[in-house]
């Protein structure tokens, strides 16, 4: 008999965009061969030198300009319409490739490119433009406060919470194009599978935690995901 799924939880990481010409982090010539994770993803690396930090998102936020969805994107985004059971796409990427594709139940773990947040007054406000330490906040009008707001190393990813009970309540748990080496979301597929979920991973190569799926699919994700929805 055909399994029948009624709540899916799909994580995606930059293999998802890297047809779309984003680039990843840690394949060859990505983002952590060019740049130190301690020079621009952490809040010490943002209070010592916020200019390199600005420098280094301000150039990703303009190549969003540039980039468009790709095969997978639409795919997933298609599921999420046709699919009658709870539907949950957790990303862990910051560009908006997946809303550009129609995707709408989604929750940006690490935060969005597109958004600014304002270490004064906490507000977020969506930015596509540059942003520097000066930038004031369009909400609190103070200077000096404005971040890109996204989740740096030894910061608490968002909506954790919510994306547990999610976790736990699937049977189907789908992690794409994500090497499965960053924490909390490289712990998802532990937690969906022991309760109870079957677990499959599309990605270029396997994972670091490729033996806790029960099925690994190696290939691009714009061959791998639409085939598989
Ligand atoms: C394709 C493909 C194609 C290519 N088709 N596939 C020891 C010391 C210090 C900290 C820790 C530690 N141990 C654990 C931690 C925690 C830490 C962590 O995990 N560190 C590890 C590196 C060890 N995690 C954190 O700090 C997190 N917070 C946290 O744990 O909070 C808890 C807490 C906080 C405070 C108090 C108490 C508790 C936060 C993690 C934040 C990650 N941030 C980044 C940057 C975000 C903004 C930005 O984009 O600049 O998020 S790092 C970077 O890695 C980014 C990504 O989302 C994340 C994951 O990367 P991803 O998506 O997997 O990309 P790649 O490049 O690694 O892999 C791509 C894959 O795609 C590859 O496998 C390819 O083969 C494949 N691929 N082309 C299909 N066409």
């Amino acid at each position: 008999m055909a399994f029948r799924p009624s709540s899916i939880v799909i994580l995606t990481g930059a293999g998802i965009s890297a047809e779309s010409g984003v680039a990843t982090f840690r394949d060859k010539g990505g983002i952590w061969s060019r740049v130190r994770i301690e020079d621009v993803a952490t809040p010490q690396a943002f209070a010592r030198d916020p200019d390199r930090v600005h420098d280094f998102y301000n150039e990703r936020r303009a190549g969003l300009d540039s980039v468009a969805p790709n095969a997978a994107h639409l795919a997933l985004a298609r599921l999420e319409q046709e699919f009658t059971g709870d539907f949950l796409l957790v990303t862990q990427n910051i560009d908006d490739l997946h809303e550009r594709a129609g995707s709408r139940k989604l929750i940006h773990m690490h935060g969005e490119l597109a958004k600014a947040l304002c270490l004064h007054c906490g507000q977020r406000n969506a930015w596509r433009d540059e942003m520097d330490t000066l930038t004031p906040c369009p909400t609190c009008s103070m200077g000096g406060g404005m971040r890109p707001d996204v989740v740096w190393f030894g910061e608490m990813p968002y909506e954790m919470d919510r994306i547990s009970n999610r976790l736990q309540a699937a049977d189907l748990f789908v992690s794409i194009g994500t090497s499965g080496t960053v924490y909390p979301a490289a712990g998802f597929v532990e937690e969906a599978r022991s309760a109870g979920a079957l677990t499959v991973e599309l990605n270029l190569e396997p994972s670091a935690g490729h033996s806790h799926f029960h099925r690994s699919e190696t290939g691009t994700a714009s061959m791998l995901v639409p085939a598989f929805v």
